[in-house]
């Protein structure tokens, strides 16, 4: 099972990631993607869905229009792993932030 981030090795981590902050009350982290429409931001998900079926690691996700609010936590290790910081680079990296 995918291990727990913590301490230097989740600084570092975090440190490569653009614009995602830390859940309150949980073990996760969270970024709010804003597109130029729905079609943009239907487009980012359906790459991230096939990316995440290929990693076998899904994002909690929340679509209004052009708005994409993404949570990225590891389930089955119940918290923030390096699964998470890989599909969020991901993420950034498609959305061109
Ligand atoms: N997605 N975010 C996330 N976390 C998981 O632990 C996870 C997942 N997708 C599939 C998955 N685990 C499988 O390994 C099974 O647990 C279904």
């Amino acid at each position: 099972m995918a291990q727990l981030l913590a301490g230097e090795g989740r600084d570092r981590a975090m440190s490569e990631l653009n614009g995602w902050s830390a859940t309150d009350g949980r073990d996760a982290i969270v970024k709010s993607f804003r597109f130029n429409d729905f079609n943009q931001a239907w487009g980012f998900m359906s790459r991230c869905a096939l990316m995440a079926e290929r990693m076998d690691h899904h994002p909690e996700w929340f679509n209004v229009y052009n708005r994409v609010d993404v949570t990225l936590s590891t389930h089955d290790a119940g918290g923030l792993t390096e699964r998470d910081i890989k599909l969020a680079m991901f993420m950034d990296r498609v959305a061109g932030h």
